[in-house]
Formats: structure tokens, sequence, C-alpha cells
């Protein structure tokens, strides 16, 4: 990170690291481009922003007339409550997941290399969903050039592996090599959970690149119909030397799907919101959902963008206030809260 940047400069890099669409996130890297300081210390970070305008462009430009690529674009629109990546070595059964969880079409295939494309599909947990993204394996061999751009919008990944394969020793510190090398971090880092000590980090990070992307990091041990043995993924973590939440499944039996979607809510800090208009009843079935920390104005912001400019008050119901409480715009909020917003 070099020094002397400018806080103009500084603003563009926060925007951008808080920027989840594809096209907020080239404003930004145009932002950050204009007004970083020209000289030689920021030669790399200058061509890694114009690497990365460029790569988003194409991206957001869909397919080319007679060019190499065709086909829809690899970025996929975060939805819900928040987005989650399958990452995982070939034939783990990441696409077999997918459609069990989500009801989607993903291909599955009894071969390595089956998936060629992200996947959508929605999960659904109580009265929200998560969005799980099915892409390609990530091997030694082959990594798709664009599944790091489709891990940026992630809030998360589910690092997928086949527990019955041994091979499974090799393949997941190649997994994590590969996407270090292009600056994405898988951590057990999860915002909802306690967190673990920062040496666990596998890189100290005191000089922020901003374009190092850590990713809370849940292990799905699949397969487990062909290896029951219920300590088996706590030994391969040993063998490993990792510390990822995990979690036990299998895509053929069912059996620990139903565990997945408690484990994001709470892991991820989510905290729904209803909301109602004054004078009428409350509008119970949609929440609205932050992270833990959020607040009234957040809320707002998510209801309009101009309710959250024009904001006064909000009346809330919920644990932590009495009935219609008058609370200000940067009230926290916490999970089952009913809102009137004022503006
Ligand atoms: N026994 C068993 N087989 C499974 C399970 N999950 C997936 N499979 C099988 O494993 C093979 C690979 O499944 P996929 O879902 O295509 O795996 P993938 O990880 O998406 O594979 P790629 O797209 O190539 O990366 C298929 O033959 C599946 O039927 C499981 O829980 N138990
Ligand atoms: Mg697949």
């Amino acid at each position: 990170m070099p020094t002397n940047v400018t806080p103009e400069y500084k603003k563009a890099e926060e925007a951008y690291r808080k920027a989840r669409e594809p096209r907020e996130r080239l404003d930004c890297l145009r932002e950050m481009l204009r007004t970083i300081p020209k000289h030689k210390g920021t030669d790399h970070l200058q061509a890694d922003i114009k690497t990365r305008i460029k790569q988003l462009t194409e991206e957001l430009a869909g397919p080319k007339k007679g060019g190499r690529r065709s086909g829809p674009s690899h970025v996929v629109r975060p939805e819900g409550a928040a987005q989650l990546c399958l990452v995982g070595p070939p034939n783990a059964g990441k696409s077999s997941l997918h459609t069990r969880l989500t009801g989607s079409r993903s291909d599955i295939g009894p071969y390595p290399f089956t998936t060629h494309l992200p996947v959508p599909g929605m999960l659904p947990y109580e009265d929200i969903h998560f969005q799980l993204v099915d892409l390609p394996p990530v091997s030694g061999d082959y990594m798709e050039p664009w599944l790091i751009n489709a891990l940026q919008p992630a809030d998360g990944v589910l690092l997928v592996i086949d527990v019955s394969d041994p091979d499974c020793l090799e393949q997941v510190p190649t997994i994590l090599e590969r996407l270090k090398e292009k600056k994405v971090f898988l951590t057990t880092d999860w915002p909802g959970l306690e967190r673990k000590e920062r040496e666990e980090r596998q890189e100290p990070s005191e000089e922020e690149d901003p374009f190092r992307l850590d990713l809370p990091t849940v292990l799905i041990a699949n397969k487990s119909d062909l290896d029951p043995d219920p300590e088996e993924v706590k030994i391969l973590e040993e063998l490993l030397g990792l510390r990822f939440p995990a979690l036990t499944m299998s895509a053929k039996t069912g059996d620990g799907l139903d565990e997945l979607g408690a484990f994001l809510f709470r892991a991820l800090g989510i905290v729904r919101v209803y909301t109602k208009t004054p004078g009428k009843p409350a509008d119970s079935d949609k929440p609205f959902t932050v992270h833990r920390g959020g607040t009234v104005l957040d809320v707002a912001g998510l209801v309009h963008k101009d309710i959250a400019k024009t904001l006064k008050f909000a009346r809330m119901w919920g644990a932590e206030v009495f009935d219609g409480q008058q609370v200000g715009p940067d009230h926290l909020v916490s999970d089952g809260d009913l809102i009137e917003l004022h503006f």
C-alpha cells in the first residue's frame, strides 16, 4: 500500500471495498484510478486497478461478437441475505449439493469438470434466503480465469470436499494456494462467530491491499454416506492444519443438509428487521436483512435510498426496546425488530 495517498483516494478505496454490485465496483475502480497519486510508488497499484477495470468492463459487456468469450456473465448479482460460493476440487459433489439445497438444475456428472459456468440458486431458511453460487472446480491443473471475479461479491465460501477421498489432503492446500496467488484468502473469521486468534490468518495484513479478499469459509465434508465416521472431518482438519468450522453432509442421502441454513444465519450474524407503515399493521412476511451492528438507517437504505436521505426517526417494537419506542437513525437493530420509518 503506497504512502501519501489522498483522502479522496482513500474514500474511493473504502467505497470499492463496500461495493457489491459489479457496476458499482467498476465506478469505484475508475474513481480510484482518477484519484490515485501518479508516481513511482503507486505504479503497481495503478496497473492492478487498470487490469481490474478491464476485466470488469469485459464481464459487464457480456458476449463479444466473434470474440473468444461467449455466453453469460460470470459475476452473479447478489440476492437474498448473503451470497455464498461453492468452491472445491472436481467431483466433490458441489453441484449435487447445490441442486438439493436450492432446487437448481446444476449439471451433475460422475466425472470431473462437469460444471463450466456459475449457477445461482436460493437456499430458504425460515423467512429469508441465502444465495448459493455453484462454481466450476479448482484443481492443481486448472482454474477458470474468471473464477476469482465470480468470488468478489461473495460474503463467504462453502469449501466442499469428498470426505471419503484421501486426495482431499492434497486438493485443499492446492486450492488455498491457487486462490492466495490471486489475493483471495479463505479465513476462519465469520462475523457472527467468536473471533479466532489473529495469527490464524494465512497472512499478516498490516498493510492492507485494497484487492485482498478475505472470505469466511466453512468446510463441507460431503459424501458422508461413503465414510460414516463422524470424526473423519476433524482428523482431516488436523492433518491439514486448518480450523474452518465444518459441517458433514451427504448430497445423496440428504444427511446434514438441514444444518446449513442455521449455521449461515448464525455465522454471518444476520439480523432480520420487519417494517410497517404508520397507522397500518406490520408487513411481517418479508424482512429486510442486515448484519449485526446494522442500524435503523441501514434498514431505511434497503427500503429506499431516498428514505435513508430524509429519515428523521423510527418507532420500534422488539426485544431491546419498549413497544413503539422512538429511536434515532443510528439506533442498532436486533433480530426480529419491527420498525416504522418516519421521514
Ligand atoms: N455417494 C455419494 N455420491 C455423491 C454425493 N454427492 C455427489 N455424489 C456423486 O459425485 C459425482 C460428482 O458430483 P457433482 O455434483 O457433479 O460434483 P461437482 O463437485 O459439482 O463436480 P465438478 O462440477 O466437476 O466440479 C456424481 O457422480 C454424484 O452423483 C454424495 O453425497 N454421496
Ligand atoms: Mg459441478
